[in-house]
């Protein structure tokens, strides 16, 4: 069969015409799989992950784009090489490089996320389970870290919810808490007495619902590098960053509010909200600016904060009667 190419005028041999058979119906079973959603895709990519890493490159995990108000912005997307490259995951030291230095020794195969508590369903899954229960969206979100500094990330995963309905919570269940991995053998500052580990950080139930809530097993199109939280972290745009979790290896829903790392390490400093507000001063210094990753020249301008990161339209209401000074 001869197909005419429309712009040209000349024709074009179909692709069965020209490859041998057993190639070609390779190439149809391949893109069937594909076209099977990004899950496939998804897996093939964690498949292919450290052979493509030694190439310099990490294996391919694109999403779609995500139709979540407020999951695009027009904003300028942070280069990867800073994305990747300033970062804090106190597991592997607590300078902006050393995760990117040390964090080689992560092992993220095999992983799992174990799902306890007041849920009818617990179950621990597998990543590959993880990767596959539900497809896969591109979420470009501002991270605004307590420190000061923000970046602009297009994020790959799906909304949390999608796993909190899976597993049925409780009519009891009023909080989530997450916990990283904490393995003193591939984690050199985990036993430091920084911060108590594991890692801990947790979220009302309704905000683990908000759709804006992520999920994420990539960045930029690939699988999450280790220094930013591999295989799978959670993402919350309106909160300073250290609410959103890293190398997640269990989810616990719980009644009582959890207690999170940083507000054991200093309770006057980081509550448990931690909302992004300009209004509300961390103790040492203002959150009033900030200063974007990569615009850091001598003449770069600060930018102002904004109250919930720029995202009040679509979580303001979560916090309706609250006060975000007392609930810091
Ligand atoms: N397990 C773990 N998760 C963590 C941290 C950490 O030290 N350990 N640091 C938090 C902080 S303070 C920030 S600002 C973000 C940084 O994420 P990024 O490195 O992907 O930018 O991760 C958060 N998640
Ligand atoms: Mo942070």
């Amino acid at each position: 069969m001869l197909i005419p190419s429309r712009d040209s005028g000349c024709v074009h041999p179909h692709a069965s015409e020209i490859t041998p058979r057993g190639v070609y119906e390779a190439r149809r079973a391949l893109l069937a799989r594909m076209a099977g959603g990004a899950a496939g895709l998804a897996l093939a990519a964690w498949a292919a992950r450290d052979a493509r890493a030694q190439s310099g490159r990490l294996a391919a995990l694109p999403g779609a784009r995500s139709a979540v108000a407020g999951a695009a912005t027009m904003e300028k997307t942070t280069a990867y090489q800073d994305a990747s490259s300033y970062n804090n995951f106190y597991e592997f030291g607590t300078d902006k490089a050393d995760p990117a230095r040390n964090a080689h020794t992560l092992p993220v195969s095999p992983w799992a996320v174990e799902v306890e508590g007041l849920v009818k369903k617990p179950a621990k899954f597998a990543l590959e389970d993880l990767l596959r229960l539900s497809p896969m969206e591109e979420r470009i979100y501002r991270l605004r870290c307590v420190e000061g500094w923000s970046m602009v990330i297009p994020w790959v995963g799906y909304s949390l919810a999608a796993l909190i309905r899976k597993v049925e919570p409780l009519g009891s269940a009023k909080y989530i808490e997450f916990l990283s991995l904490a393995d003193p053998k591939t984690m050199p500052f985990v036993g430091s007495r920084v911060l108590s580990w594991p890692y801990a950080e947790g979220l009302r139930m309704d905000e683990a619902l908000h759709p804006l809530t992520l999920l994420a097993f990539g960045m930029y199109g690939e699988v999450l590098p280790k220094q930013n939280g591999a295989p799978v972290r959670i993402v919350v745009p309106w909160k300073y960053g250290f609410k959103s979790a890293k190398s997640i290896v269990k989810i616990r829903f719980t009644e009582q509010q959890p207690g999170t790392a940083w507000n054991k390490a200093a309770a006057n400093e980081y509550g448990f909200y931690s909302n992004v507000n300009p209004d509300v001063d961390h103790p040492r210094w203002s959150q009033a600016t900030e200063r974007r990753i990569g615009e850091d020249g001598l003449f770069a301008k600060k930018r102002r904060t904004l109250l919930f990161n720029g995202y009040e339209a679509q979580v303001g209401a979560l916090y309706a009667g609250m006060d975000l000074r007392r609930n810091f």
